[in-house]
């Protein structure tokens, strides 16, 4: 099997310090807990970006700074920027990570519309989608393809055939967002099972469901994120202390598998990034 890519989500957009004092805000705490989940073994930072107080921005100098010092501290990772932003973002706040020079090797594109987690809609409309991947392909960054329930498949896969997306394609497969497709183990094996068959795929499960479903992941031969975005405990009513502890966790499970943890130049040749 290839080598286990774990990609930190170190922060996001929605949760807050009020869930987890250790949730980065400013462009150091960023730093810190990039570099906290990359020595424990991370190789891909999928970065958010937050104003001191803890608001979500797509602001590009505010990227610029963070991946300044996420660079000044582990300079090989692979920082993976979000074009998905918070929900209520226009596409043009949300596309301007991928305008920052040096352009990003690989960014996220969400592949459709759904209820996100309550009474909030992501919206992604076909016409978006198709908008964005023409600016990746122009700017060659190869998109993540962010899923959040099964017809986001095959609106990948119609896309594809109508050439909007390069050969190789990467997935997020996400479970378990209120309002999206849920964290089953059966759910799972359809994502999977759905997907073009060269495809690499990575697993996100939201909460108490995140080690469960990337310990399938990885005996699938897929990839495994975590971090503060997607999940704030270590174990059951247990906060994590950072993005390192639930990486190391991912790799402790991982070793336990018999399956070797990528580094950055492992990732880049699995992911096909220019190098
Ligand atoms: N914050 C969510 C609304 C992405 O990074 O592209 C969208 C999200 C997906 O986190
Ligand atoms: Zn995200």
């Amino acid at each position: 099997m290839e080598k286990l890519i774990i990609t930190a989500a170190i922060t996001g957009a929605e949760v807050t310090k009020e869930q987890n004092p250790n949730v980065p805000y400013t462009v150091e705490e960023i730093g810190i807990q990039a570099e906290s989940a990359f020595k424990a073994g991370a190789s891909v930072i999928h970065l958010h970006v937050r104003y001191d107080d803890g608001t979500p921005t797509q602001d590009k100098e505010r990227f610029r700074d963070c991946i300044t010092e996420i660079r000044k501290r582990c300079p090989e990772v692979i920082i993976l920027p979000s074009t998905g932003g918070a929900v209520g973002m226009t596409a043009e706040e949300r596309l301007q990570p991928i305008y920052l020079d040096p352009t990003p090797e690989i960014a996220t594109l969400d592949c459709g519309t759904v209820n996100f987690g309550g009474n909030e809609i992501f919206v992604n409309t076909e016409t978006m989608i198709m908008e964005f991947a023409d600016k990746f392909k122009t700017l060659g960054i190869k998109p993540e393809l962010e899923i959040f329930d099964v017809g986001m498949i095959d609106t990948v896969k119609r896309l594809h055939k109508k050439g909007y997306f390069s050969a190789s394609l990467h997935f997020n497969l996400v479970l378990g967002v209120p309002g999206g497709i849920a964290a089953t183990t059966e759910n799972l094996v359809f994502l999977v099972n759905s997907l073009p068959k060269t495809s690499t795929f990575t697993v996100t499960a939201i909460g108490r469901y995140e080690f469960p479903m990337i310990t399938q992941s990885i005996a699938m031969g897929g990839h495994a994120r975590v971090g503060f975005e997607d999940n704030l405990y270590i174990s059951k009513g247990i906060l994590a202390k950072s993005n390192g502890e639930l990486v190391k966790k991912v790799v402790s499970i991982a070793e336990k598998m018999g399956r070797e943890i990528a580094n950055p130049s492992d990732a880049q040749l699995i992911l096909g990034l220019k190098m």
